[in-house]
């Protein structure tokens, strides 16, 4: 698999929605060759060439109407229903999760609390705050902002969810490689809505351990 492709293997929901985005690039590249054939084949095969007679004219042919009709409402629905059964499933939250993390937007920063310990991590405009996460289990992350919609995305996760005052949402990641990944607001929420960017830490469950034991409160 070229590297372009490799970062659908980084969250367990990312892999569905990749898969769901290769079958979408499938399907139109499908589409576009039939239809680019449907055009160029007969331009090549039965161009009007000096002294031919003009060919039967019709003008309705019920068999082929039904086919170009039928067959793109056909594609349409099955992409509805891989995707809906794809985001379903992502956006479904187990019922005790092994790890939890509150995530909190506000103008200009995020805050990252961890109630098993009481650690918060809270963004500095010098320090860019760090999402630490277990790779290989199942996170639930309680998502809301203090002020206006903001929203957490991480680009290489193919994931965003808003972060909306006064409402929670709840999301489950499931990363699976460690590294860094970096986060950003996706929702302009004001003058330094670009500033508003945090990294993802993804280590091993036993890292992650030590380090939630080490301080309870750091300002990265
Ligand atoms: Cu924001």
């Amino acid at each position: 698999v070229p590297a372009i492709f490799s970062d659908g293997a980084v969250t367990a929901q990312a892999h569905g929605l990749f898969t769901d985005w290769l079958i979408f690039v499938a399907a139109g590249l499908a589409v576009a060759l039939v239809v680019s054939a449907l055009i160029l084949f007969p331009v090549v095969r039965w161009h009007r060439r000096a002294g031919d007679a003009l060919p039967p004219q019709f003008h309705e042919n019920k068999r082929w109407s039904i086919v170009y009709i039928s067959l793109p409402i056909a594609i349409v629905i099955a992409l509805f229903v891989i995707s809906d059964r794809i985001e379903s499933r992502n956006d479904a939250v187990v019922a005790h999760p092994d790890n939890r993390v509150e995530v909190t937007a506000y103008r200009w920063e995020w805050r990252f609390a961890y109630p098993q310990t009481g650690r918060v991590v809270d963004g500095t405009l010098t320090h860019v705050p760090e999402l630490v996460l277990p790779s290989g289990v199942t996170t639930q992350i309680d998502i809301t902002a203090n002020d206006v919609n903001h929203a957490f995305w991480v680009p290489a996760w193919g994931f965003k969810r808003d972060a909306i005052p006064g409402k929670i949402n709840t999301f489950d990641i499931t990363p699976l490689r460690e590294g860094t990944y970096r986060g950003e607001c996706g929702e302009f929420c004001g003058l330094d809505h670009a500033l508003m960017a945090f990294t993802v830490r993804v280590v091993s469950p036993q890292a992650y351990r030590t380090w939630l034991a080490t301080r309870r409160t750091a300002a990265l």
